[in-house]
């Protein structure tokens, strides 16, 4: 029988899918379930055939530069592949693999909850009512903005942000106005309802909602920052459940400071797990702890999408996620 390939884990993943990993692979968890150093990650790629990294790791050069490793796959568990240097990786003969799709729905849900939360003082509510400061109903408590018939500006429009296109304009009746550098198709646009803005301050200057929905690159990185706040309506709110470097942190907090954005509300952070204490700061700051993915089922499914890519990988064939 040929023995089994050896993978690491780099974090604990769901009990259910770990036990089914174990019925194929030699797996190795890293059972403290703490970021790994990159010494550690190193000596896995010198001991096992296969490494599922998270974003909590970080695979730049430096760390790939191993001589001679014996891991041919790096199988991230996760859709965003920043952390990992694709170039590096090719160049030490690596596949790199993600699990689209599988959590499309909940990371476009999680962004709906934020929209929701941030305009009707949801998480501010509740804090006021268990800090025993609710005196009883009255007009003026805690005025919200109302979230239907808003415009919904979109920044990246791919898989997530198609499917929050979707919650959007057919369950809120919002506007959905959208800017990616490679646009939708006409057919697709008119599908779903959205409005393709001619740039990037088009879009910040005629929505409600902004939303972010587009991957970091070098490109990318601190795309949202004074000058586009400036832009932003008055009053308009900002949310964030693609990836913290994608913003300018300090200038968000200035924004919200002097009152041009009425809130914001953000689950990644460029530095995480740390979050700037001037944003911390400001009560309309809806802050959640990276959370997109986390549902019992998106989490399952994003281990059976690595493990489909490991089972075609150690076959000798495609994975269907390659991404280099
Ligand atoms: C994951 C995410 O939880 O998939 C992604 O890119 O941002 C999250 O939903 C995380 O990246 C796991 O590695």
């Amino acid at each position: 029988m040929k023995p089994r390939a050896r993978i690491v884990l780099s974090r604990r993943w769901p009990k259910r899918i770990e036990a089914i990993l174990e019925q194929d692979y030699e797996v190795w968890p890293n059972t403290g379930d703490h970021p790994m150093s990159a010494a550690a990650i190193r000596q896995a790629l010198r001991r096992a055939d296969g490494f599922c990294p998270t974003v909590t790791d970080q695979l730049d050069s430096n760390v790939l530069r191993v001589p001679s490793p014996r891991t041919r796959i790096l199988a991230n568990f996760g859709v965003g592949f920043e952390h990992i240097d694709l170039d590096a990786a090719r160049r030490s003969g690596i596949v790199v693999t993600n699990t689209p799709d599988v959590l499309t729905d909940c990371t476009a849900d999680l962004a709906m909850a934020l929209i929701l939360a941030t305009a009707r003082g949801v998480v501010g509510g509740d804090r006021m009512l268990r800090a025993g400061d609710w005196s009883g109903w009255r007009p003026t408590h805690i005025p919200g903005v109302r979230v239907s018939g808003k415009s919904l500006g979109l920044v990246g429009f791919g898989r997530i942000g198609r499917a929050l296109a979707k919650r959007a304009g057919a369950g809120f009746g919002m506007r959905v106005r959208v800017f990616d550098p490679q646009p939708p198709a006409d057919e697709v646009a008119r599908e779903l309802g959205v409005e393709v803005c001619a740039g990037l301050d088009d879009l910040l200057e005629t929505s409600d909602f902004v939303s972010l929905h587009c991957p970091v690159t070098p490109k990318t990185e601190g795309m949202i920052g004074e000058p586009q706040f400036k832009r932003m309506r008055p009053g308009a709110i900002l949310i964030n459940t693609a990836r913290g470097a994608l913003v300018d942190e300090h200038a968000l907090a200035g924004a919200l400071r002097s009152g041009r954005l009425a809130a914001a509300g953000l689950d990644v952070y460029a530095r995480e797990p740390e979050v700037p204490s001037e944003l911390t700061e400001i009560g309309r700051v809806v802050l959640l702890p990276h959370l997109g993915s986390a549902t019992r089922e998106t989490r399952e499914a994003m281990g059976m999408r690595v493990k489909e890519n490991l089972d075609r990988f150690f076959a000798g064939e495609e994975p269907p996620d390659r991404v280099a």
